[in-house]
């Protein structure tokens, strides 16, 4: 009996941790940022998968970088003159809140073009990308319909613990129920 809470408790536990598993990236890894010996940043990124709630720091001497946070066109443009944030400590720390596209680049004048930006992209469920059959006349692929997921006794428990305001406080009940079976 007591084996059997123990392994409900465990099951939760893991669906929390999935739910609250988030990652630090250090942007360009050792290299930091930077435009000293050309780093691939798409390159990197394209490596990864983030998620939301992940963060990604930034790493630089700040007396010749900083960070920009800006719109795509201004991406695209490397243009500096009215970014949507900036960040200046050489030790940026910036958690993604939201799936799409975050660009940044480097606001010193010539970095961005040199290759000192990046694109932090999550993209969005497929289900949202998908086009509507008869949107896709033209189209030579076979779409592809995911099979419909039938939503069992674990997963509708997890979408409970992810509607759960506190996770944190949630987390702390869950450990004191395992300490107290072990
Ligand atoms: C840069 O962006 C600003 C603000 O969006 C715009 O007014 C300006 O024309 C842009 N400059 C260039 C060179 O694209
Ligand atoms: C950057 O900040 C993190 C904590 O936010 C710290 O662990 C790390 O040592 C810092 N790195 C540098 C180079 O200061
Ligand atoms: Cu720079």
């Amino acid at each position: 009996m007591a084996s059997i809470k123990r392994t409900a408790v465990l099951l939760l536990m893991m669906e929390l941790f999935q739910v609250m598993d988030a990652a630090i990236y250090k942007v360009g890894d050792s290299a930091g940022w930077t435009t000293i010996g050309n780093i691939d940043y798409k390159g990197w990124a394209a490596t990864k998968t983030f998620q939301v709630g992940d963060t990604i720091v930034f790493e630089y001497n700040p007396q010749f970088h900083n960070v920009m946070r800006v719109t795509h066109a201004m991406y695209r443009a490397c243009n500096a003159s009215a970014p949507l944030a900036t960040y200046t400590t050489g030790n940026d720390s910036i958690t993604i809140k939201t799936r799409g596209h975050h660009f940044f680049f480097c606001g010193v004048p010539g970095h961005c073009q040199a290759g000192q930006k990046v694109d932090i992209n999550l993209p969005r469920n497929e289900e949202d990308l998908a086009p509507t059959p008869s949107a896709s006349t033209s189209s030579t692929l076979s779409p592809q319909v995911p099979a419909a997921r039938v939503p069992g006794p674990s997963s509708s428990s997890a979408i409970s613990f992810k509607h759960l305001g506190n996770l944190a406080s949630a987390v702390a009940v869950l450990e004191t129920l395992v300490f107290n079976f072990a």
